[in-house]
């Protein structure tokens, strides 16, 4: 039943002790989040895991290259587990290392050596370790003008991996026109000129969000139309179109914030993951909060972390068996350590 599930769950949790963590992300299910020792974006839990040096397994709450990022920077320090394997990304998964190389090759023969390239963190440690390697860097949705601004600083040209959406929301914000941003399509090994053929500055690994692009600028006029005074606040995943016409774009973290230090009864309607909307609606009963598309829009592979499979890691743990265990390869970990430390410089 779902009492005995939680009852275990608390269990074997309480038997590990200090020598586990649990970290949840904003995106899990209520049911699974309520066990997390900390919640947070994928950036701010790895950082959490790198400070705890007393335990010794860190089971994460969240998708594979969060995972992964996890590893990264808690080093050989901490285990850290993923309850299930299938809980991917579809946005990392849309750049792999040989496209990444390919693309790589066919703009350093264009453009010569005048590329940074730049990754959302939303992306595989072996992408991450590419940029390392070819002296770019990391961002998150909540660094990204800064970090873009000090990549144009460094080469006149900047690669933009996996996410077409942010790399161009934030383009814009840096008042770079669209006309001077072109797609790179991987499976057709090209790049596409949408706004005109200038010399780009900003080249957009064409990757998206399969969440976030369900917010659309239809959603945004539909929902003005029924409740005339709400504010319209979306995550940078979504596409250009939608952001334009949003009252406000940004991070999880500054969604978070911005409902939190708003009037009561503010009126919202919030463009990001179905989970994080249900309970910021939840725990803010004093505004009145709405999903931009009425349509529930969860991330699938959030949504497989489940109470059974977090079970299974934590028992599986009690009993000295380490399964699901998410180790980067040390050369990999090394080079991606390197893009992010670079973005943690400048954070
Ligand atoms: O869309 C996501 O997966 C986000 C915003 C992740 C994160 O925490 O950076
Ligand atoms: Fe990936 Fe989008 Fe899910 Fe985030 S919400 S984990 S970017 S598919």
């Amino acid at each position: 039943s779902s009492e005995e599930l939680d009852q275990r769950i608390a269990d074997a949790k309480k038997e590990l002790g200090h020598r586990l963590t649990i970290l949840g992300h904003h995106y899990q299910r209520d049911d699974v989040i309520r066990f997390a020792d900390y919640r947070g974006d994928s950036l701010q839990l790895a950082r959490i895991a790198a400070d705890l040096k007393e335990s010794e397994y860190v089971v994460f709450c969240g998708v594979h290259f969060m995972a992964e990022t996890t590893d990264i920077l808690t080093g050989d320090d901490q285990i850290v587990i993923l309850p299930d394997m299938n809980a991917g990304c579809s946005m990392a998964d849309m750049a792999d290392l040989e496209e990444v190389e390919e693309c790589w090759d066919v703009l350093t023969s264009l453009y010569g050596d005048t590329i940074i390239p730049v990754t959302y963190v939303n992306s595989t440690a072996a992408i991450k370790a590419f940029v390392g390697q070819h002296g770019g860097l990391t961002v998150t949705s909540s660094n990204a003008e800064r970090i873009l601004t000090y990549a144009f600083n460094q080469k006149a040209k900047v690669l933009f991996l996996p996410d077409q959406h942010l790399g161009r929301n934030t383009g814009v914000k840096l008042g770079i026109p669209l006309s001077q941003m072109c797609v790179y399509d991987p499976k057709r090994m090209e790049l596409e000129f949408p706004h005109g053929q200038e010399e780009p500055r900003m080249i957009l690994w064409k990757g998206h969000c399969s969440v976030h692009q369900k917010f659309e600028p239809k959603h945004v006029h539909q929902v003005r139309e029924q409740y005339p005074d709400i504010r319209v606040i979306v995550h940078p995943e979504c596409m250009y179109e939608t952001v334009q016409l949003a009252d406000e774009a940004g991070s999880t973290d500054y969604i978070i914030k911005a409902i939190r230090k708003a009037p009561a009864g503010t009126k919202w309607a919030i463009g990001t993951e179905h989970n994080l909307v249900n309970r910021l609606a939840q725990e803010h009963p004093e505004q009145f909060i709405i999903s931009l598309n009425s349509m529930i829009c969860p991330c699938l592979t959030m949504n497989r972390i489940d109470r059974p499979h977090l079970l299974r890691s934590l028992e599986n743990l009690v009993n000295g068996k380490e399964e699901n265990v998410i180790r980067v390869d040390r050369e990999t970990a090394q080079w991606a350590k390197v893009a992010i430390d670079r973005m943690l410089s400048l954070s």
